[in-house]
C-alpha cells in the first residue's frame, strides 16, 4: 500500500499502467480530493484487472428501519464452485432470481465489496461491462433483467491478505469464513440481507494433501479425487436460509466424532475439528453439545433438522462463535479445553457458547431475522435460553447473579451513555456495532420478562406458536411478542415499549405499614433518564417480583386489596403507570419487603431500606438473588463511602453488623458454596464506577482493596480454615460440587493474599506449584501477579515456559499481566506489545493484553496522566488498519468519558479526537468515536475522512 501525497504522484502512478483502487471519499474527482487531503491508493502488477471502483464516500449515511423494504428480486438457489487458493480463490455462483411482481423494470442491484469481478452472464449471455451492467465499490448493478432468470457470476478474492476476519479467510493455514452480518458480500455479489432466503448446493475443489477436509452447510453428497492431486466435494442443504449462515472451511484438521439420537429417533452425526494437536481437548465440548441438544428437546420441544452436525474451532476469529447452518465456527477459546488448560470458568462459558449456537438451529435459522434492526430476535431469545440452560446445568441462583452481574457492569453503563440504543435499533452506520450488549443481554431480559408476566407454560406456547407460524420465515420482534399475544390471550402493547425505548428505568419503591389496620402499601414511581435522541419516555410495562418476610424471614401472605386470598412466596405485580400504588391487607406484623426477586425487570431499583433491613436479608431471604444482591448493596455503600470520604477518614473500621453477616454466609449451610462464593465476592470495580458520580478509579480501587484488607484481617482465621476445608481432595471433576467448592477456596485465598503474610504467600506459592488444574494454578497466579514479590517473577516465568506452546493459556498470561494491579503495569503491557507472541493480528491476544488492560484494570488504564488512553488510541488506530471491528469495541471503552472528572474528561475526549482526526479511519471506529463525542457522524449525516474497510497490503 502507498500513499500518494501530490498531484505529480498521482499522475506518475496513472501513467505506471498499474491498476488502482482509491480509498479516499471524495465525491469530486481527483484534485479536489487531493485539496483536501491526501489520496491512498492501492496498486497491483500491471495487467491485472481493476477489482473496485474507486469510491465516493460521504455517502455513508445511516440505515433506517423505517426505510425498511421487502426485497425486489428472490433468490431460490444458490450454486457455489469455488476453487480454493490462499493467494486468489475462484467463486463460481450460479443464481436463480425471480422478481417478486411489483419488481418489474427495476434494477437488479447486488451487494460486493473487494470482489475482483472476472466474468457475468444473464441465462447463458455473458454480459457486457460497458453497457450491460455497472459495478461501484458496494454494488453490481444489472439495470434490465427479466422476471425470472440465471445469473451467473465469477469472482477471484484473496483469503491470505484479508484481515478483517470476514467472508473468507485464512487462519492456522486453513480456510474458513464468517458472513454475519455482512460478509458474505466479500465472498461473491448477492442480495445480502436476512430476507432473502435461499437452498444452497456447495462444491469445493482443493489441494487434497494441504486440505484434505471440505465442509460446507447441509449435507454431504459427494467427494470426488480429480486425479490432479486436488479433489472435490460437494454439500447441499436443504434449508433455505440468509446467506449471512453460508459457511466453507477447507483445512487439514483432526475430526472427533460423536452421535446424538433425537427424541423421534433419528441419529445425528456429531463431528468436531480442530487441529491435530487439540483432538485431546474435545470431550467438554463435545459432551455440552448432547446436553444442549437433549435439553432442547425436553424444554423447547425442538429437534434436530440435518444428518450432521460440525462444529469447527479456529485460533483467529472476532467473536466468539457463529451458528451458520450445519458447520457452526468457533472461537477455539470455546471450544478446546483440559483440566490442566482451562479453567471451571472456561468449562462454563464452553457450555454456554456451544448451548447458544446450536439453539440458534431454532431461534435464527428456522426462524431468522427480517433485516438487522431485528438482531435482538435472534440474540435476545437465544441467550434467554442458553442462560436458562445454565441455570438447569448449574444453580438457578448463581446463574442468576452472573448473567445479572453482566447486565449490571456491561449493559447499564451502555445504556447511560452516548451509544445507548434501544433493543431493536432505529439506525445504524455499521451493524457490526450493533452486536452489543444491549441486543444480546437487555433483549434476554425482556423476553425473561414476558415469561415472567405470562407464566412458564404461557410462555412455552406463545414460543410453540412463534415457531410452529414462522418456520422458513425472516420476522420481526413485533411477531415473536404477537405469537407470545395470540397464544395467550394478552395485550401486550405497552410491553413492546421495551424494544423501542432505550435507557435503564429507575423504579422508586416507597412503604407504609399500619399496625392496626393491617394494611401495608408499597407506592412504587418510575422513571427513565433521556437518552441519544430519545429524551422524553412513556412508561414500561414492568414485572415487579417481591414477598413480604416475617421477623424469622418467612414468607407472608401477600393479598392486595379486593382480593379472597393472598399468595404466599414470590408474587410478581404488575407496574405500568408512572406511579402506582400498591395495597396489601391482612398483614399481621410489618413485614421485610424481598424487592424486584430474581431481578425480575432490568432496572435500577431505589429504595429505603436500611443497613439491618439489608443485613437481615442477607441472611434470611429465601430467594437466593436477592441475598446475593443485599449483601451487595451493603457492600457498594460500604466502598462508595470510603471512595467519597477524605483519606484521614479512609481507616475507619467496617460496620460490625456487616462483618458478621460476612462471617455467616461464609460458614452458611443452607447455601451452596458457588453461592457462598458469589455472596463473599465484593462489588467489581465497574460495577461501582457505575454507581459513582462523577468516577474517582483510582479511589474507588483503593477503597475497594481497603475494605478487602479490613474484611481479612477481621476475618484470617475463618477464611484459612474455609480455605484448608476445600482443597481438592481426590481427582480433578468439573461437576457443580467441585466447581463450587474450588471458587470458595480461591476466594478465601484472594481474601488472604490481601494480609501480605508469608505463610499465606508460602500457601499461595504452593497452590500454583501443585495445582492440577488450571483454576488453582490460575487463582493462585492471579493473587501472585497482583503483588510485588520475586515469588511472582518467578511464578509467571515458570508459567510462560511451561505453556509458551498453547496459545489459549499464553493469552491467561497476557492477561493476567494486564490486569495487575501494580503501578507499572502498563510499561509492562507495552513491554509485552514486543513480546515474540505477540500479535495484533490475533483478536484473542489483542482482547487478552489490550482489551484486557483497558477494561478489565480501571485503576491502571484510568491513571491520572492519561498514558492508558493514549495507549488505547495508539493501539486501536494500528488494528484499525488491519481489522476494524476489534479496533472499534476498543475505541468503545473511552466512549464513557462524560463520567470521569473534569481532568481525566478532557485527556479521553482529546483521545478520541485524535482517533477522529486520524486518516483513513475504518467506518466502524468513526461511527464509535463521533458518537462517543456527540457529533455530525452521530446523526448519520455524510462526512468525510472515512474508508471501506479494505484489504489494503502493500
Ligand atoms: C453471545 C456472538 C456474536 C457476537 C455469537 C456473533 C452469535 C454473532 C453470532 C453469547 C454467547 C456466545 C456468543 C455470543 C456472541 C457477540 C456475542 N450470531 O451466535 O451471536
Ligand atoms: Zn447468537
Amino acid at each position: 500500500m502507498q500513499v500518494w501525497r501530490s498531484i505529480d504522484d498521482v499522475s506518475s502512478l496513472l501513467r505506471t499502467g498499474l491498476a488502482w483502487t482509491c480509498y479516499s471519499d471524495c465525491d469530486y474527482g481527483i484534485t479536489s480530493t487531493l485539496r483536501c487531503g491526501f489520496l491512498i491508493f492501492q496498486v497491483q502488477p500491471a495487467g491485472k484487472r481493476l477489482m473496485t471502483a474507486s469510491r465516493a464516500a460521504g455517502k455513508e449515511r445511516a440505515v433506517y428501519l423505517k426505510d425498511y423494504r421487502p426485497p425486489d428480486y428472490r433468490i431460490d438457489h444458490v450454486h457455489l464452485g469455488f476453487s480454493m487458493d490462499e493467494e486468489s480463490t475462484q467463486v463460481h455462483a450460479r443464481l436463480d432470481v425471480v422478481g417478486n411482481g411489483v419488481s418489474l423494470g427495476r434494477p437488479l442491484v447486488l451487494d460486493g465489496r473487494e470482489l475482483d469481478l472476472k466474468s457475468i452472464a444473464l441465462d447463458g449471455r455473458r454480459l457486457n461491462p460497458r453497457k450491460d451492467y455497472r459495478v461501484d465499490a458496494e454494488h453490481l448493478t444489472i439495470p434490465r433483467v427479466p422476471g425470472r432468470f440465471t445469473l451467473e457470476i465469477e469472482t477471484e478474492i484473496h483469503p491470505r491478505n484479508n484481515t478483517t476476519l470476514m467472508g473468507l479467510y485464512v487462519s492456522g493455514g486453513n480456510f474458513c469464513t464468517q458472513c454475519e452480518a455482512e460478509g458474505f458480500r466479500k465472498i461473491t455479489y448477492f442480495l445480502d440481507r436476512p430476507d432473502v432466503m435461499a437452498r444452497y448446493t456447495t462444491t469445493i475443489v482443493a489441494d487434497k494433501l494441504r486440505y484434505p477436509v471440505l465442509l460446507s452447510n447441509g449435507n454431504p453428497v459427494e467427494r470426488v479425487d480429480l486425479g490432479d492431486g486436488r479433489h472435490r466435494a460437494t454439500w447441499v442443504d436443504p434449508h433455505p436460509k440468509p446467506s449471512y449462515l453460508f459457511a466453507l472451511v477447507a483445512g487439514d484438521l483432526a475430526c472427533v466424532e460423536d452421535q446424538f439420537v433425537t427424541r423421534s429417533g433419528r441419529p445425528v452425526l456429531l463431528h468436531m475439528y480442530v487441529q491435530h494437536h487439540n483432538a485431546d481437548k474435545c470431550g467438554h465440548a463435545m459432551a455440552s453439545l448432547k446436553k444442549a441438544m437433549q435439553w432442547d428437546e425436553c424444554v423447547f420441544g425442538r429437534e434436530y433438522d440435518l444428518d450432521i452436525y460440525q462444529i469447527v474451532a479456529v485460533d483467529d476469529f472476532n467473536m466468539g462463535a457463529m451458528e451458520n447452518k450445519g458447520l457452526n465456527v468457533f472461537n477455539s477459546v470455546y471450544v478446546l479445553a483440559r483440566p490442566d488448560t482451562a479453567t471451571d470458568a472456561d468449562y462454563q462459558a464452553i457450555e454456554r457458547v456451544i448451548a447458544h449456537e446450536y439453539f440458534h438451529n431454532w431461534s435464527g435459522n428456522r426462524v431468522t431475522c427480517r433485516d438487522w434492526f431485528q438482531l435482538s430476535l435472534k440474540e435476545g431469545f437465544t441467550v434467554f435460553r442458553d442462560q436458562e440452560f445454565g441455570a438447569d446445568a448449574t444453580s438457578r441462583g448463581v446463574a442468576r447473579v452472573q448473567d445479572v452481574n453482566v447486565l449490571r457492569t456491561h449493559q447499564f453503563r451502555e445504556d447511560a451513555g452516548p451509544m445507548a440504543h434501544p433493543v431493536r435499533p432505529e439506525s445504524y452506520v455499521e451493524i457490526n456495532n450493533f452486536y452489543t450488549t444491549t441486543v444480546y443481554n437487555k433483549g434476554a431480559e425482556v423476553v425473561r420478562m414476558l415469561k415472567e408476566l405470562i407464566g412458564a407454560d404461557g410462555f412455552r406456547r406463545g414460543a410453540d406458536l412463534y415457531f410452529e407460524r414462522h418456520d422458513g420465515q425472516a420476522v420481526t420482534t413485533d411477531d415473536f411478542v404477537k405469537s407470545m399475544e395470540d397464544a395467550n390471550g394478552v395485550n401486550l402493547s405497552q410491553f413492546r415499549l421495551w424494544y423501542s425505548q432505550a435507557g435503564t428505568p429507575q423504579v422508586h419503591i416507597g412503604r407504609a405499614y399500619d399496625a392496626r389496620s393491617g394494611i401495608y402499601i408499597l407506592h412504587v414511581r418510575q422513571t427513565c433518564p433521556s437518552t441519544p435522541g430519545q429524551p422524553r419516555k412513556e412508561p414500561f410495562h414492568i414485572p415487579l417480583a417481591i414477598a413480604l418476610l416475617d421477623d424469622e424471614g418467612r414468607e407472608l401472605p401477600v393479598r392486595l386489596m379486593g382480593e379472597h386470598s393472598g399468595v404466599v412466596g414470590t408474587r410478581v405485580l404488575q407496574l405500568r403507570q408512572t406511579e402506582e400504588t400498591f395495597v396489601c391487607v391482612s398483614v399481621l406484623q410489618e413485614p421485610v419487603p424481598s424487592l424486584l426477586r430474581g431481578f425480575s425487570a432490568p432496572v435500577r431499583l431505589q429504595s429505603d431500606l436500611s443497613d439491618s433491613e439489608r443485613c437481615f436479608l442477607l441472611g434470611r431471604d429465601g430467594d437466593p438473588f436477592s441475598r446475593w444482591e443485599a449483601g451487595q448493596q451493603l457492600a457498594a455503600g460500604l466502598i462508595l463511602n470510603l471512595a467519597t470520604q477524605s483519606r484521614k477518614q479512609s481507616t475507619q473500621p467496617l460496620n460490625p453488623q456487616f462483618v458478621d453477616a460476612f462471617r455467616a454466609t461464609l460458614r452458611s449451610n443452607d447455601l451452596d458454596k458457588a453461592m457462598i462464593a458469589q455472596v463473599l465476592t465484593l462489588p467489581s470495580e465497574s460495577y461501582l464506577a457505575d454507581l459513582m458520580v462523577p468516577v474517582d478509579p483510582q479511589a474507588l480501587h483503593d477503597a475497594r482493596v481497603s475494605v478487602l484488607r479490613s474484611l481479612a484481617q477481621t476475618l484470617r482465621d475463618d477464611l484459612l480454615a474455609v480455605y484448608r476445608d476445600n482443597v481438592g481432595r481426590g481427582g480433578y471433576s468439573v461437576d457443580p460440587e467441585s466447581v463450587g467448592r474450588r471458587s470458595l477456596k480461591n476466594l478465601c485465598l484472594s481474601y488472604l493474599m490481601e494480609l501480605d503474610d508469608p505463610e499465606v504467600r508460602a500457601m499461595c506459592v504452593g497452590q500454583f506449584q501443585r495445582g492440577d488444574n488450571m483454576t488453582d494454578v490460575m487463582a493462585a497466579l492471579r493473587a501472585l501477579a497482583n503483588n510485588d514479590c520475586h515469588e511472582r517473577r518467578d511464578a509467571l516465568a515458570a508459567f510462560h515456559k511451561k505453556w509458551q506452546g498453547e496459545p489459549l493459556v499464553l493469552d491467561k498470561w497476557f492477561a493476567l499481566q494486564a490486569t495487575s494491579r501494580l503501578p507499572q503495569t502498563l510499561a509492562e503491557v507495552k513491554a509485552l506489545t514486543r513480546h515474540p507472541a505477540f500479535t495484533l493480528k490475533n483478536p484473542n491476544r489483542v482482547r487478552a493484553l489490550i482489551g484486557s488492560f483497558c477494561t478489565g484494570n480501571p485503576a491502571r488504564f484510568h491513571d491520572r496522566s492519561g498514558s492508558g488512553y493514549a495507549f488505547l488510541a495508539d493501539q486501536a488506530l494500528k488494528i484499525d488498519r488491519l481489522n476494524p471491528q476489534v479496533a472499534a469495541r476498543l475505541v468503545g471503552v473511552l466512549s464513557l468519558w462524560r463520567k470521569y472528572e473534569a481532568r481525566r474528561q478532557a485527556l479521553m475526549k482529546r483521545q478520541l479526537e485524535r482517533i477522529l482526526a486520524a486518516p483513513a479511519l475504518s467506518r466502524d471506529v468513526h461511527e464509535i468515536a463521533s458518537k462517543s463525542l456527540g457529533s455530525a457522524g452521530a446523526k448519520g449525516k455524510g462526512r468525510g475522512g472515512v474508508r471501506r474497510r479494505s484489504r489494503r497490503r502493500s
